[in-house]
């Protein structure tokens, strides 16, 4: 029930009251507004049309039916079903409709696939139909979709035109929207979430509800950043050392087991686990089990007093695996293949950031080869030389970062990359770093540090690096890391990926990913961190974030998005507010 709140003493505007007012006559179901209601489903679909609002009863029998029982489908079913029946959320803009007790009741969503066999990965399609007849048109909604996961997208969607109604001294309804059609598809095949399970670990638990999450608002690719130089929490079957020894503890690896659960669970909800196994850089752990295969494990690279602290994650000795000595690859082969038995997707990250010339330097094998008039860059050739053949040659497509070519430091010739089997994903120059990466031919996923890293800024690009500095002759171990400034949802929400690109460099634009690093994260944060920044991801990502006059919608999206949040929090994700309760009891 409707309860107006007072304005506080401040704000002195009748019209805000005569609102509502109305709004709560409305409510109370006295009057049949002219205005047509607002409808939330996040990320607003491409096309829904509404032309007379109303809603029907959700029936106590309410079924889901899955025509073809499509495996992972089928479980995707059960759950919306019971999502469903069981809504307790109540809109906080309550949709403006005449509504009576008896209104008529939907019975039946019936989802019919055309192709149910179709995988779930990169640019499978994801659109589908959806049917929710007028009252006096029948009892049964349809959803149809070519594949079992548009089908899944669809179900989420028809889960957010339900919402519970009366109590008090009516009673308790279940309405959903009808008379209402939906068409929908996502304008990038690829959008995900990056996060980072060594720096901090995350129970399975966390991961599992933060894949739900992303399932709910349409994301389909849970990027997993495994290992790194902090720990090493991967149990490998054929190398199970590196996580006996290098992760923080044995209550804190993912087994095969747990994997298989986890991959299981992303296509249940039809989101692809995309593995990351950083190399060569980022490997400082892999030095508890194998130290001759790490270069600098235990070495500080940054001189004192340098600034290089502020430029890189904050780290314990990075470690970089030495390219220039068989054994690294005896083991990198193993790793290869129990990942690619462990992980269907058919992409595989094999990082490649951050290569400091300082670490290999140090490196005996390393340095003679240099002052024998080798280079840096071969060095790094003779790595990708010898691993992408192994991963291409496991069907896998390989995702490295930007920094492969990039790094002015130390970089690989394009040549040795072909743009059919790598993509490379940017994060490190604002729209530079991807306008360069698809001037060459590559297909991109662009995670700005700039606009899309859930926790750190980039000093280079906001405001003046000197926020982030140490005072001289401090020891980067004690606090050197220099996150910030904060990316609010309107940040995320704004920014464009193919900015600055024409079409034919826009076409290779997969998508984009949001990134949780975790050095200042772990499980206490992780829901509020991540969302609902990362819906409003998800709905650029989606459907974009400009209006049918092509003007950014944010303030259109604002409401929405608030209202979303809300029933995420009742779906159990615990995310964080983007506004007081006021501004909806105060509309306008
Ligand atoms: N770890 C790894 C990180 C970062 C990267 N790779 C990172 C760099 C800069 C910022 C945030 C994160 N912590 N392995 C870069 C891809 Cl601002």
């Amino acid at each position: 029930m409707y309860t107006p709140t007072p304005r506080p003493p401040y704000s002195s505007s009748y019209s805000i009251h005569l609102v509502s007012a109305f709004i709560a006559l409305i409510n109370l179901g006295y009057i049949t507004p002219p205005v047509s209601a607002q409808i939330n489903v996040w990320p607003k679909p491409r096309s829904l049309s509404w032309p007379t609002p109303q809603a029907v009863r959700i029936s106590p029998a309410f079924a889901i039916n899955d025509v073809n029982s499509c495996p992972n489908l089928s479980t995707a079913v059960k759950r919306y079903q019971t999502l469903v029946r069981s809504e307790k959320h109540r809109p906080l803009v309550t949709p403006a409709l005449n509504i009576s007790d008896s209104a008529p009741l939907l019975q039946t969503l019936t989802v019919l696939v055309a192709d149910p066999g179709s995988p779930l990965q990169h640019g499978v399609d994801e659109s589908y139909t959806l049917r929710i007849p007028a009252a006096n048109r029948g009892t049964g909604a349809n959803l149809t979709a070519k594949t079992v996961w548009g089908a899944m997208r669809g179900l989420e969607t028809f889960s957010q035109l339900v919402w519970a109604w009366g109590g008090g001294d009516r009673p308790l309804l279940l309405l959903v929207a009808s008379g209402l059609e939906v068409w929908d598809a996502p304008l990038f095949p690829h959008r995900g979430l990056l996060l980072d399970t060594s720096r901090n670990y995350y129970p399975i638990a966390d991961i599992l509800r933060t894949i739900e999450g992303m399932s709910a608002n349409k994301l389909n690719v849970f990027h997993w950043h495994i290992t790194d130089s902090q720990s090493f929490p991967l149990l490998l079957p054929s190398e199970p050392d590196l996580a006996l020894k290098g992760s923080y503890g044995p209550d804190m690896m993912y087994s095969a087991a747990d994997i298989h659960r986890i991959v299981r669970f992303g296509l249940d909800h039809g989101v692809r686990v995309l593995p990351e196994i950083d190399t060569p850089g980022h490997t400082g752990s892999w030095a508890v089990a194998y130290p001759e295969i790490v270069a600098c494990a235990n070495m500080f690279w940054w001189p004192a007093g340098s600034d290089w602290a502020d430029r890189l994650a904050s780290e314990p000795g990075t470690g970089h695996l030495n390219p220039l000595i068989p054994k690294t690859y005896e083991i990198l082969r193993k790793i290869f293949s129990d990942m690619a038995n462990l992980f269907p997707e058919q992409f595989y990250h094999a990082g490649a950031d951050e290569i400091i010339p300082g670490c290999w330097k140090v490196d005996p094998t390393i340095n003679k080869f240099l002052s024998d008039g080798g280079t840096l860059n071969q060095v790094l050739e003779k790595f990708i030389n010898s691993t992408f053949p192994d991963l291409v040659s496991l069907n896998r497509t390989v995702v490295y970062w930007e920094d492969v070519l990039l790094n002015p430091d130390v970089n690989v010739s394009p040549t040795i990359l072909p743009p059919d089997h790598t993509i490379l994903q940017t994060w490190n120059n604002g729209p530079n770093s991807t306008k360069r990466v698809v001037s060459l031919g590559y297909p991109v996923i662009v995670s700005s540090a700039d606009y899309y890293y859930l926790d750190c800024g980039h000093g280079d690009f906001v405001g003046n690096d000197s926020q982030y500095d140490l005072p001289p002759g401090s020891d980067p171990r004690n606090g050197g890391s220099w996150c910030g400034p904060f990316k609010t949802w309107q940040t995320i929400y704004n920014y464009d990926i193919t900015y600055g690109l024409n079409e034919e460099e826009s076409k290779l634009v997969l998508g984009g990913e949001v990134a949780l690093w975790s050095e200042q994260a772990d499980p206490t944060v992780l829901d509020a961190r991540v969302w609902p920044r990362t819906s409003a991801l998800a709905e650029t990502l989606w459907s974009g974030n400009r209006d049918e006059k092509g003007m950014k919608r944010y303030a259109e999206a604002t409401d929405r998005l608030n209202e979303w949040r809300h029933r995420m929090v009742n779906r159990g994700i615990k995310a964080e507010p983007i506004q007081p309760l006021w501004c909806i009891r105060n509309p306008g």
